[in-house]
Order: structure tokens, then C-alpha cells, then sequence
């Protein structure tokens, strides 16, 4: 049995951003694809339905508190979200798991998916899912790079394997530094303890990783990282929820105290925007069970719309005023 690249959300009612469901890939006309990726590559069986795979949806679900209205004014970016044009945002549901299937079945769709969405010219923007879950996106970039990858996360998951596994929530830098197309790394808001030992943190500076710790970014401010940012670049964000401080985004497995806030991580998507062109963002390691209010899914949400508010102000797309 062969199962299709996406399937809708569980919620079919309710999409990102109240987004038209696509579920046709080949033909896919939009300049942003929301798409979920719930699973990664489990180090044990009781891992496979993490808390984790339930975040795609938990994001969707609370749009109604991310974005009022899509004609309501947006103070992050100045106006309605999509700068009154005519921006094509679609939410293209999630890749589909089967258990039964030779193992990475399911990365292989979500490789496929992203490849199909960047091939059409649109932006994905990915809800996780573990942080396994970028591996298949990063390889899906190879035709854009070079690609300078940020990372705002408090570890620097840079482990060869866990457990056998190389391609689950503790490598995935590990494996986008092995990628031809890859090129600079900058690690952001790097902090406390994870899986890395003295190896891996010694691996990551080998290869010439930039390790900015979240507390250079507290003292030095978010200019002086974007400065060290190279201009011009093709920037792929990916955001680990613990990589802020779980004041703002409580709901992750990992909490660790003296993350960035909210405001930095905005400060820094903006400036990424203006400062080249970012070519997509995924957000991972959400565990709704442990949220407060929301408040994850809600931030998570909330900085997509920054992403998109800016990037449709830096004429990233070419949708007409209406
Ligand atoms: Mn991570």
C-alpha cells in the first residue's frame, strides 16, 4: 500500500491560518505551504507517539488566538498579516506514519512534500514533530544552497547516532554539517545540558559551527548576532521550542532556564528577512500535554505570522495589492 505525500489534519475543519487544505502536491499554487510533520526517528517504541506528534494540529487548533482575523491589524508587522495582497498561504496537512512500513517511509514523504512545495515556489513552513523531523527538510534544500542554517535551540544536537538511530531528535545538525549544500551553522540560544558530550561539542566546533549561547544573546543583544550573520545569504530556520525560555514556551520535553524570549527570536526572524532570503522555518519539540494556556501553540503560531508578515513586506512574493 502506498500512502499519499500528505494526508489533511485530524482537525480537517480547522488549518493554519484558515488556510485552503491542499492535499495535491503536483499541483500546488501558492507562495507559502504550511505542512506538519508529526513523526520522527524514535530511539524506543514507546517514543513513536511522542507527545510531540501532537503538535501540528495543537497549533492549528488554536489559530482563533493566533490571528483574530486575517483583516484585523497586526501590530508585530504593521498591518493585516498579508499586507493587503493577494498572498496565497495554503496548509498542505500532515505526512502520514505507518508502522508497518520499512522504517523511514515517512521521512522519505516529508523529503518528497518539501521538495514538491519548494519546486512550485512556495515557503514551507514545517510544525513538528521531534527534531528529527528537519533531517528530511535539509536534504529537500539541496538545490537551494548554499544554505546557512539557524538553529535557536538550547542544544546543539550534534550526535552521530542514539541508540542506532542517526537520523532522530539529537543529530539533526549533526547531519545537515555532513550536507554539500550546507553551509554555515549558526546554534542560537545554546544553553545548560543535552545530548552532547565533550565529542560532539568539540565535532560541532571543528566543522566551524557558531555556538552563540542564549546568554551572549541576553548580554550582547540580537544585533550583534545578526551582524555576524553573513548579508545576502539563503537563510532555513529551524526552531526548537526549548531554544526559548520556558516562560514563553513551557510545553517542550527539555525546559531549561535563561532562554530567549519571544521578542528576540521576532527581532531575529525580522532581521533574517530583511538581511537575505529565508528560504523556510520549521518549529519542533511542542509537547501540547505540558502547555499552559496555550501559550506554546500560541507563540509557535505567532512566530510564523511574524515570518510571513515580514517576508511579504520585503517583497519576497509576487502577490499584487488588493
Ligand atoms: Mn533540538
Amino acid at each position: 500500500m502506498s500512502l499519499p505525500l500528505t494526508v489533511p489534519p485530524s482537525t480537517v475543519d480547522e488549518s493554519f491560518l484558515y488556510a485552503a487544505l491542499i492535499s495535491d502536491l503536483d499541483s500546488l499554487e501558492a507562495h507559502v505551504a504550511v505542512l506538519g510533520i508529526p513523526y520522527g526517528s524514535a530511539y524506543t517504541s514507546a517514543a513513536i507517539a511522542n507527545d510531540q506528534i501532537n503538535a501540528p494540529d495543537s497549533v492549528r487548533r488554536i489559530t482563533n488566538r493566533i490571528c483574530r482575523a486575517l483583516n484585523h491589524y497586526d501590530y508585530d508587522v504593521g498591518g493585516p498579516i498579508y499586507d493587503n495582497r493577494a498572498l496565497k498561504v495554503v496548509d498542505v496537512g500532515n505526512v502520514p506514519y505507518d508502522i508497518h512500513e520499512h522504517r523511514g517511509g515517512h521521512y522519505a514523504r516529508a523529503e518528497a512534500a518539501v521538495r514538491k512545495i519548494l519546486a512550485a515556489g512556495a515557503m514551507p513552513v514545517t510544525l513538528g514533530g521531534d527534531h528529527g523531523i528537519p533531517i528530511p527538510i535539509f536534504r529537500a534544500l539541496s538545490d537551494e544552497g548554499p544554505i546557512t542554517l539557524i538553529q535557536i535551540d538550547a542544544h546543539i544536537d550534534w550526535r552521530l547516532e542514539v541508540n542506532g538511530v542517526t537520523d532522530g531528535l539529537s543529530s539533526p545538525i549533526r547531519r545537515a554539517a555532513e550536507m554539500d549544500h550546507i553551509g554555515d551553522i549558526f546554534q542560537i540560544g545554546i544553553r545548560a545540558q543535552g545530548s552532547a558530550r565533550t565529542e560532539e561539542a568539540e565535532a560541532a566546533l571543528a566543522y566551524g559551527s557558531n555556538i552563540i549561547p542564549a546568554f551572549e544573546v541576553h548580554d550582547g543583544g540580537v544585533q550583534a548576532v545578526l551582524d555576524r550573520i553573513p548579508d545576502g545569504g539563503n537563510y532555513y530556520i529551524t526552531i526548537d521550542a526549548d531554544g526559548l525560555d520556558p516562560s514563553v514556551m513551557p510545553a517542550v520535553e527539555g525546559p531549561a532556564p535563561g532562554g530567549l524570549t519571544f521578542h528576540q527570536v521576532r527581532t531575529m526572524i525580522h532581521g533574517l528577512v530583511k538581511k537575505g532570503r529565508v528560504k523556510g522555518l520549521d518549529i519542533v519539540e511542542i509537547t501540547p500535554a505540558a502547555d499552559l494556556n496555550q501559550i506554546t501553540s500560541i507563540t509557535a503560531g505567532r512566530i510564523i505570522v511574524n515570518l510571513i508578515g515580514a517576508a511579504v513586506r520585503a517583497d519576497y512574493f509576487d502577490a499584487p495589492h488588493i
